[in-house]
Formats: C-alpha cells, structure tokens, sequence
C-alpha cells in the first residue's frame, strides 16, 4: 500500500476503460476515482477536484485544459498507451505536470496486428472467411486470386519502436522495405523518403506506425492515397487523426487505392458506416495492443509510474 506521511493514499482519477484486474490493483495502491469514459463527471469526482494528485487514463481518452484546470493539485497524467496525444502536454508542462506513457510493453503485439492487417488485407483472409459462410465456395467455386506480401515494398510512415518491430516481421515475408520518418535514421538500413507521398508513390502497402496529435494531423489525405496508387494497401495502427478519413473512404469506394487494414479511427468507436459494406476493407475496433499479456504489463507500468511520482522517485515512462 502506498501511503502519504499523513496515512492516505494518494487519490487517483482513472478513467475507464481498462482492465478490470489493472484498476483492483489500483485501488489497492490509491483512493481510487473511476471516471467512465465520455461520461458527465460524477459527484464523487467533483467533492474530490482539491484531492486528486494523479490521473491513470487510456491513450485514447482527453485529458484536456479544461479536466486539468479544476484539479489545483494535479502532479502527473499517466497514459495507459505509448501514444499520449490525448493529454494536453502543453498545459501539462506549463503547470509542472508531469507526463508518462507505457513504451516498449506493447511494441510486439502492436507490430503482430500490423502484419496481421497486411497478410488479410493482400490474402484476403476475411473475405475467404465470409465467402465459406456465405456457401459461395460451393455454389460459385473457387475465390478470386489474391497477393502475395513476397517481392512487395512495404512502405512504413514513423520509423520508431513499432516501425522497426513490423519491418522485422514483414521481411520474414519476403517483403522489400523503406520509410517514412521526422527525419533519417542513421541506424536502419531501408531506404528513407523525403515525403509521405513519395514513399507511397514507391512502395506496395503504406503502413503508418506514428504518434498522432497536431504534427501528423491528416498527413495522409488525398494526394498522399493517390500516390498510392490502386494496386496499394494502407495499414493504420497509429491513430485515426494521422489520414484524412473522408479522402480515406472515398478512395477505398472509388477503388483508387486496392484496400485497407485499420484499426484506429478519427472519432472511436463511432467508425464511418460507409466502410461497413466493402469488401476491399478489414476493420478491428482499436485491438493492436489489445493482448490479456500487453494490458497486463501496461496496466503495471501506469501505476509504477503514479507510485514512483507520489514516491518523489524518478518516474520509468516520463515523456513531458
Ligand atoms: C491502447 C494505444 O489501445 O498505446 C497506444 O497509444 O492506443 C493503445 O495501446 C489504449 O491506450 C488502450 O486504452
């Protein structure tokens, strides 16, 4: 248990959702506030604004100025998520609070979805599954043809943790790789792009493994998928905001780009219906770290990154 001098424990807002043994241990740790996600603040949220010194949020959640503004004792944001877009790092820095997110923990199973979303999106690996369900192996015969990952380039847009745990796995498939980054990296050997559009113009399955937030905002819109040409795939386990989804959409009904895997969204879950109907698109509803193992182990980092806080004790994930 984790203890002030005074004998209390350090209240905590978390903000759901997150896994159900993550939050028990929290409330063995801190007087525990649980705000469900979306919701009107409830009371016992509002009688505790003066006590509440951390937050425990999901990456996908806001923790904007206006949350942080009613908490005067707020010392750290602690992101349940290597993407920390959600919380408002300036206003964080500018009021000495601190930031911290769960890398590492999650690389692999991020990397695993990627590829998983490349291979059925070139296998056609969900239209097979509904073409059997649907009796047409029988009634129509074989499937159509599909593409093989062997000799294609995948093109990867942030070359970080993620980016070059996915360039692994895809080369074992025999793919050619290159990328996208702020800027070039010194340590990979792929060729490095200038631009996002001129890596799409030259590779086969546009995958996108960067931070979302301002800087990336729509930097995949409807140049960038025209430059990816009909016979390309685009791979999104970054965040929503990263491609300008309408643009999105209608590529993939115009068939200027040959398909998607996505698994983030711009407004989640809410996911444009459009998508629903096509056959050239393969959905999951935010699952890339969604492993019982991953959540598990990033459930522990966020609560070891609010006890080494409240500990005065370096924090292990600080990013602001
Ligand atoms: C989670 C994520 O889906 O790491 C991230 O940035 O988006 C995630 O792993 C999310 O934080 C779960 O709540």
């Amino acid at each position: 248990m984790n203890e002030t001098p005074n004998g209390e424990k350090p209240c905590v807002l978390l903000i759901e959702p997150m896994p159900s043994w993550t939050i028990e241990r929290a409330r063995d740790e801190f007087d525990l506030i649980v705000l469900p996600h979306e919701s009107k603040r409830p009371q016992k949220f509002l009688d505790n604004v003066d006590r509440i010194r951390g937050i425990a949020m999901p990456g996908f959640a806001t923790v904007d100025a206006s949350l942080m503004s009613l908490l005067p004792n707020l010392e750290i944001v602690a992101c349940f998520g290597v993407g920390y877009d959600g919380a408002d790092v300036s206003y964080a820095q500018a009021n000495g609070v601190a930031v911290t997110n769960t890398p590492d923990v999650l690389t692999d199973c991020v990397a695993d979805l990627g590829m998983a979303l490349i291979l059925a999106c070139l296998r056609r690996i969900v239209v097979g599954d509904r073409y059997v369900r649907a009796g047409r192996w029988k009634s129509e015969g074989i499937m159509a043809l599909n593409d093989a990952p062997r000799g294609r380039c995948l093109g990867i847009v942030g070359m970080g943790r993620i980016g070059l745990e996915l360039a692994k796995r895809a080369e074992v498939f025999g793919m050619s790789i290159a990328y996208y980054n702020r800027s070039e990296r010194g340590d990979v050997p792929y060729p490095y792009y200038a631009s996002t559009k001129a890596l799409a113009e030259a590779c086969d399955v546009l995958a996108l493994t960067c931070p979302g937030g301002e800087a990336t905002q729509n930097m995949i819109d409807g140049d960038v998928l025209q430059a990816l040409g009909p016979k390309g795939y685009l791979v999104n386990i970054a965040r929503g905001t990263v491609v300008d989804e309408a643009a999105l959409v209608q590529a993939l009904s115009e068939q200027t780009i040959a398909g998607a895997g996505i698994d983030v969204f711009v407004d989640e879950p809410n996911v444009p219906e459009a998508l629903f109907g096509m056959e050239n698109v393969v959905l999951q509803p935010h699952q890339a770290s969604a492993t019982i193992e991953t959540r598990t182990a990033m459930g522990n980092l966020t609560i070891d990154n609010l006890l080494a806080q409240f500990g005065s004790r370096p924090l292990p994930n600080q990013v602001a």
